[in-house]
């Protein structure tokens, strides 16, 4: 099993949910969204205690390479929502959550491999060019190279030659779209910067319902934030970052029709950056899941 006193590659995460859903049959299941432009599989792993048309939380990290503390937070939640499930059964018992852990399993591997690069962000599928990947979280079909995004094969933010030109991105989309009547919160783990986003990231304008999203997010990050001080700042993309179009939280929300979307930045705010070090993913993941908990209780009320 994982400890999260250090960082896993994606064999030893693949190990992980094969190994809970093994003992957890009744729990978890673990399916397949599909392989990756290498071969790598994009397992997707349900968490319920069956019946059929509970509200849906959906998670997702890893679609930036280097942001290893996401796939560490969400395949600490798997574990806290399985292993602990006693503890705090209502959160599965009234949601039915599908969590992909690692949504760009090339580009993770090649941040470990030596000959790779610790510090790559896209995946790893070959342009016409020299260079390779495409930043999947450019790669949506929702105002898809409408802005902060780069047409240039070599940029770090390079949209793709076209909407969901990317298999990874292909599978995420019909993954959440297999559930999205269900689906209530789709989230997508990054890091870094500390913040609560919503949408949008196309447009500095707000959605129609931004207050519902600021507010939910303000009840999470109260938790968060009461847990050792760790500040967040909530507010849309755009706002906070700049525009980015043809993301994956502004297609879940435009796209697919998920009111709440959010993506969160975990920590830190730049003294290690993607490099956080391993022993801080435990208070990460301590006070994320103490904000994901609110939104998990909206969720049932829902
Ligand atoms: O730029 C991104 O893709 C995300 N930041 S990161 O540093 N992890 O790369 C933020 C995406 C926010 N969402 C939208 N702009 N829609
Ligand atoms: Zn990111």
């Amino acid at each position: 099993s994982l400890d999260w006193t250090s960082y896993s590659d994606l064999p030893a995460i693949y190990e992980f949910i094969n190994e809970l859903a093994a003992t957890y049959p009744n729990m978890v299941t673990v399916t397949s969204a599909g392989q990756s432009y290498e071969g790598n599989d994009m397992p997707l792993v349900k968490i319920s205690t069956g019946g059929s048309g509970k509200n849906v939380i959906f998670a997702e990290g890893g679609i930036h390479a280097r942001e290893w503390i996401a796939p560490a937070y969400v395949t600490w939640m798997i574990r806290e929502l399985v292993e602990n499930y006693a503890a705090h059964p209502e959160y599965v018992d009234n949601i039915d959550w599908y969590i992909m852990p690692v949504l760009n399993p090339d580009g993770y591997t090649y941040t470990f491999s030596p000959s790779g690069d610790r510090l790559w962000r896209k995946n790893r599928a070959p342009n016409q060019g020299i260079c390779v990947g495409t930043d999947l979280n450019r790669n949506f079909d929702f105002q898809w190279n409408t802005g902060g995004s780069s047409s240039l094969e070599c940029g770090e933010t390079y949209h793709g030659g076209a909407p969901f030109s990317q298999v990874e991105a292909r599978n995420v989309r019909d993954a959440i779209l297999s559930v999205a009547n269900q689906t209530k919160v789709y989230f997508s783990f990054h890091s870094y910067g500390q913040y609560w986003l919503t949408p949008w990231g196309y447009t500095s304008a707000l959605p129609d319902d931004y207050q519902d999203l600021y507010d939910l997010a303000q009840s999470a990050v109260d938790k968060l934030t009461a847990v050792e001080g760790t500040p967040y700042t909530i507010g849309t993309s755009t706002n906070l970052l700049g525009l980015a179009s043809g993301c994956s939280d502004d297609w879940a929300k435009g796209g697919a029709g998920i009111k709440y979307s959010y993506t969160v930045e975990m920590r830190d705010t730049g003294r290690f950056g993607f490099q956080l070090p391993a022993s801080q993913i435990l208070p990460n993941n301590l006070e994320v899941w103490e904000g994901v908990k609110v939104v998990a209780e909206a969720v049932m009320l829902m």
